[in-house]
């Protein structure tokens, strides 16, 4: 068995939760935030068969795109010198996807 840990965007979350249900896999839903962006996104844990993997990746591939966010980098406070950072874009997503082996599983 996997484990298949996806983080995701919160505008992709609801379409992949809906296809996840539609093509018969069971997910949870954390809510979480980007260390970098300190902005929201959903983590999805999705417990599957191994010979599942594939298909899951592929239906988390289809329901996330990529962004451009805005971003203005931390500016140093108290520092006479420090220039005011400019706003950089960053590309975010589709999804940041990671597939562990699952040692034990139960289910009661
Ligand atoms: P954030 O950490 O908020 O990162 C958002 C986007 O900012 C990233 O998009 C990337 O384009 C950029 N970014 C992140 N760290 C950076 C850095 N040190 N320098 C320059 N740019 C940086 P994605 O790569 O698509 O990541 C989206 C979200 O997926 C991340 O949100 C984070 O929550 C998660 N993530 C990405 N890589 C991860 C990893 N190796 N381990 C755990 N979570 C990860």
């Amino acid at each position: 068995m996997r484990l298949v840990i996806a983080v995701v965007q919160d505008k992709d979350s609801g379409r992949l939760a809906a296809e996840l249900v539609k093509r018969g896999y069971r997910a949870t839903k954390l809510a979480s935030t980007g260390g970098f962006l300190k902005a929201g996104n959903t983590t999805f844990l999705i417990g599957v068969e191994n010979d599942q993997v594939d298909n899951v990746v592929d239906c988390i591939r289809h329901s996330c795109r990529a962004r451009e966010q805005v971003v203005t980098p931390f500016a140093p406070v108290g520092n006479v010198e420090a220039v005011m950072p400019a706003p950089i874009a960053v590309q975010v997503g589709g999804a940041t996807v990671f597939v562990l082996d699952v040692e034990h599983f139960e289910h009661f």
